[in-house]
């Protein structure tokens, strides 16, 4: 493996990273009503990043709503501690278009990640997308796309930062959330120089990394652990293509009253398996569909793998949506990587 040489900064285009500043800064100063969006099932790089502006835009005077386009209620409970997340409003309290003068999108490569929010572009509401899937589409009037960012919270810290907004305690700590969680507690690859320097410079600044550990690390609900247990005595592998994979089914998601966001750890937890190259979750959604994570262990490139299948994401994490039932899902995928 290489070092990263490479500052993600200069992958970004910096008219695009000019034209959020200069927006940011009109909201500002003209006390605007502004929207800030997670994308739906949030994880805490997204919902972190939300939250971050939120305070400190509202710190300064901005009339700033955080939101989510979904039922409020599928925000991981892991999360709804964060600073400010007693604020977050959810698919039934969306501000009318109308009342909003920008709209910022957090971690969301498209505009179908934002759920119902995504209501607000079909009437031309002015916004900003920052984001730093490979995948991204430029879907805001200022789209900032850092492919080389670690999280989408480093993309943040630089408008901030730009902005010459304070990072307060509160606001350091929703930044941590997101850095540590999105390079797999400072694990993953993407991992360099630069997202330690953010992480000392956030401890300093005053997040509670020890608290925003036990939370997002070290606290299930008794139905998560249920269903971990369900799908591990259901896991499979496929020996040539190395690939290690469960499901479960909606049954077993009613039966411990639990939804999709209680089983976010159960791809990451097969990604464990010594023998498994490629690791797969089929979890059904409400509206009959799959949702199918994949996480990579070696060489893989699961982000081709989901984009193959209409999805997207990073080289080791990466996710699509099927309407196929279970077995062919698979085949696909055993298919797609025997094909590789
Ligand atoms: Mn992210």
């Amino acid at each position: 493996m290489t070092p990263t040489t490479v500052d993600w900064r200069d992958e970004v285009d910096a008219d695009e990273l000019e034209a959020a500043v200069v927006q940011l800064r009109a909201a500002i100063d003209q006390r605007q009503a502004v929207v800030i969006a997670a994308h739906v099932t949030p994880d805490a790089d997204s919902l972190g990043g939300v939250l971050a502006l939120h305070l400190a835009l509202s710190a300064v005077g901005v009339r700033s709503v955080p939101v989510v386009g979904e039922a409020i209620e599928h925000v991981p409970a892991a999360l709804t501690g964060l600073p400010g997340a007693d604020q977050l409003r959810g698919v039934d309290q969306l501000p009318d278009a109308s009342a909003v003068d920008l709209l910022v999108s957090v971690d969301a490569a498209s505009p179908e990640r934002l759920g119902a929010v995504a209501g607000y572009f079909d009437v031309r509401v002015p916004s900003i997308m920052l984001d730093h899937h490979p995948s991204a589409s430029g879907f805001g009037d200022a789209s900032v796309i850092a492919p080389g960012a670690a999280a989408t919270v480093q993309v943040v810290v630089e408008l901030l930062d730009s902005l010459g907004l304070t990072i307060t305690a509160d606001i350091a700590s929703c930044l941590y959330a997101g850095l540590v969680t999105d390079t797999g507690r400072f694990a993953h690859a993407s991992t360099d120089a630069a997202v330690m320097t953010l992480a000392a410079r956030l401890i300093s600044a005053g997040a509670d990394h020890v608290a925003l550990n036990r939370q997002l690390y070290d606290t299930r609900s008794l139905g998560e652990l249920q269903l971990l247990g369900r799908a591990l005595e259901r896991l499979t592998y496929v020996a040539d293509v190395r690939l290690v994979h469960t499901h479960l089914t909606r049954d077993e998601l009613d039966a411990v009253d639990a939804g999709l966001a209680d089983t976010e750890g159960i791809v990451d937890l097969l990604r464990s398996a010594d023998a498994a190259r490629v690791a797969v979750a089929l979890k059904p959604a409400a509206d009959g569909t799959w949702r199918v994570s994949m996480r990579a262990r070696g060489d893989a490139d699961v982000g081709a793998l989901a984009q193959a299948f209409g999805g997207g994401g990073h080289t080791a994490a990466a996710g699509f949506t099927s309407t196929r039932d279970v077995d062919a899902i698979v085949a696909d995928i055993v298919a797609w990587l025997r094909a590789e």
